[in-house]
């Protein structure tokens, strides 16, 4: 087993469903991971112990999805030096916002870099932790290079495919087609 580089945390199991696309991306991209939940509202003791000795583990990020009033970023922020990138996550009536105001309000001096609520921003979470490790990882750097290559290729891959689906339903003397 290696040992892992980033932790994925959240409040709540029920986070899961969206903070497993932050471990899809680390598996793709062979960055050795660990996942906990833990709350700082419900289990304040085990979250400052965990947030306490991450480092010394070898942890070199930390990746905190929470929904609601979400406090768990901002509390490991204070606890730990480690960088931490936190996933507001939709869990009550509000959608989302809540946890977002949440994470991205922090006070002066405890820094918690907020990405976008849910999915996007749990993707994102795990992309912008490994595009850190990939300052001191020529073979990680590569692997990012290769997958922004995949993804603009696949954008001119569904570009070509909505041309053909243009042009098989609107007039060419009106729709100008790119290719
Ligand atoms: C937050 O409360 C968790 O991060 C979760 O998003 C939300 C709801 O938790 P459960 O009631 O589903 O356990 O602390």
């Amino acid at each position: 087993m290696q040992q892992p580089l980033v932790a994925v945390l959240m409040g709540s199991d029920s986070d899961w469903p969206i903070m497993r696309e932050s471990a899809k991306i680390l598996q793709q991209f062979q960055v050795p991971f660990e996942v906990l939940v833990t709350s700082a509202h419900r289990t304040p003791e085990r979250t400052y112990d965990y947030a306490a000795t991450v480092a010394d583990r070898g942890i070199r990020l930390i990746i905190v999805g929470a929904g609601a009033a979400a406090h768990l970023a901002g509390v490991v922020a204070a606890v730990t030096p480690l960088p931490v990138i936190a996933v507001p996550l939709e869990a009550t009536s509000l959608a989302g916002l809540d946890a977002l105001l949440s994470t991205v309000q922090m006070p002066g001096s405890v820094p918690v870099a907020a990405m976008a609520i849910g999915k996007p921003g749990a993707r994102n979470a795990a992309l912008f932790a490994i595009r850190i490790l990939a300052l001191s990882d020529v073979s990680l750097r590569g692997r990012m290079v290769e997958f922004r290559q995949d993804m603009a290729l696949s954008v001119e891959e569904k570009d070509r495919e909505l041309q053909v689906m243009v042009a098989a339903e609107f007039d060419q003397a009106t729709v100008t087609l790119a290719v």
